[in-house]
């Protein structure tokens, strides 16, 4: 019995000797309901039903009332606003154990096998992420993370993209709505990772530097290969006598390593303002090899078009060697040092790997579990 219930018992309904036996038996009556109650093994509903239901025990009392005479109806209506009261406060706070006794009611079978609970894993972009960061530990970059909410400084301005720069568009940028920083400007949900170029040159101060910053990125787009909220993986590598050799060098080390050996990478020229010359950077389908053909299985000498890259080649972002004016942005003597930059879409590289061929990257957000359990 509830610690409540205990301290219920004590308060018992009383009157003079001089009552009649009528109201006395009434008073007696009462009295059991309360002390039956206090016995009781049901579940809460159950003694809903039992004591305050339409034909309860409390309802059965309340009619006797019309046999106790004119003069004590009045103490025996007080009596059932005492009962009705005290028994709805006990029934409504059973304790959660007197709930439901199951176990009086047999419906515990102590003997049947556990039930496992379920045992999740990290989201596959979640996976894709870990396996970029350790491609890019191996070679020496350093793995940060920059801020999702920036200032325009660092998503556009510092990045060789002044005020009303037309290729500012680019970015659909979700603008925040929050007053100016006085030197860097609006405040933005960062369009790229490119935030982090100026960023990590503030943070390191005198290269040589090697930074890899993977984060979330936002921008007003939706469709099969863009989603609103999406994540870009940022390589910066600035040192004396960086070329174009070494960006290559490293694309092609990052293709290798995330699609398997027979895997190849392009490079195309671009136009970005942050990086001169700029590209843009192509992995090899892993469906047709690069070729753009599959085979026809019903008729060998026919070759059909790949319908995953219908033309051999995946575009997953850009690259470039860091602009001069960037360089300076972030402090760094330019007669000294050169640098190359990459940023490439996480979901867009992480949906051409070898067996996944997911061609709506929106499947990724969907919370579809029997989609997302497939990784
Ligand atoms: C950029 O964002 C440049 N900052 C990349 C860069 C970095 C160039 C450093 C030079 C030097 P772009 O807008 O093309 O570039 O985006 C790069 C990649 O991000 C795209 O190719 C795609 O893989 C991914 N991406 C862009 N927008 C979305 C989106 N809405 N949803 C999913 N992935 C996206």
């Amino acid at each position: 019995m509830s610690k409540r219930a205990s301290q219920e018992n004590q308060n018992n309904f009383s009157v003079n000797d001089d009552a009649s036996n009528k109201l006395k038996n009434f008073i007696q009556e009462a009295d059991e309901i309360k002390k039956q109650l206090r016995q009781e093994t049901l579940s809460q509903e159950r003694l809903r039903q039992k004591y305050l239901g339409k034909n309860g025990l409390f309802n059965q009392l309340s009619e006797k009332i019309t046999k106790i005479s004119t003069s004590e109806r009045k103490t025996a209506g007080l009596l059932l606003n005492h009962l009705k009261e005290n028994l709805t406060d006990y029934i409504e706070n059973l304790a959660d154990q007197d709930k439901e006794p199951l176990a009086q009611q047999n419906k515990i079978d102590f003997t049947l096998p556990g039930i496992k609970p379920r045992v999740g894993h990290i989201h596959p972009i979640s996976q894709a992420i870990e396996e970029i960061t350790h491609i890019f530990e191996k070679i020496g970059f350093i793995r940060v993370r920059y801020p999702e909410v920036d200032w325009d400084w660092y998503a556009f301005e510092s990045l060789n993209m002044p005020q009303e720069h037309p290729a500012r568009d680019e970015w659909e940028t979700f603008f925040v709505d929050q007053p100016p920083h006085p030197e860097k400007g609006k405040v933005v949900l960062t369009p790229h990772t490119s935030n982090g170029q100026v960023r990590e040159m503030e943070r390191v101060g005198e290269p040589p530097m090697r930074m890899i910053n993977i984060a979330r990125c936002y921008r007003r787009q939706q469709d099969v290969t863009h989603t609103q909220m999406f994540h870009q993986f940022e390589g910066m590598v600035i040192d004396k006598n960086i070329n174009i050799g070494h960006l290559k060098g490293t694309i092609d080390y990052f293709a290798q390593q995330f699609y398997g050996k027979e895997a190849k990478s392009r490079i195309r020229p671009f136009h970005f303002s942050f990086t001169e010359p700029s590209f843009e950077v192509d992995f090899s389908c892993n469906i047709c090899q690069g070729t753009g053909f599959i085979k026809d299985e019903n008729n060998k000498n026919n070759k059909l078009k790949c319908n995953f890259c219908k033309s051999g080649w995946h575009e997953v972002g850009g690259a470039g060697m860091i602009h001069p004016n960037v360089l300076k942005a972030g402090g760094i003597d330019t007669n000294k040092y050169t640098g190359f930059a990459f940023g490439w879409g996480v979901e867009r590289s992480y949906t051409l790997q070898k067996g996944l061929n997911i061609d709506d990257i929106r499947l990724l957000y969907s919370a579809n579990l029997s989609f997302l359990e497939q990784f």
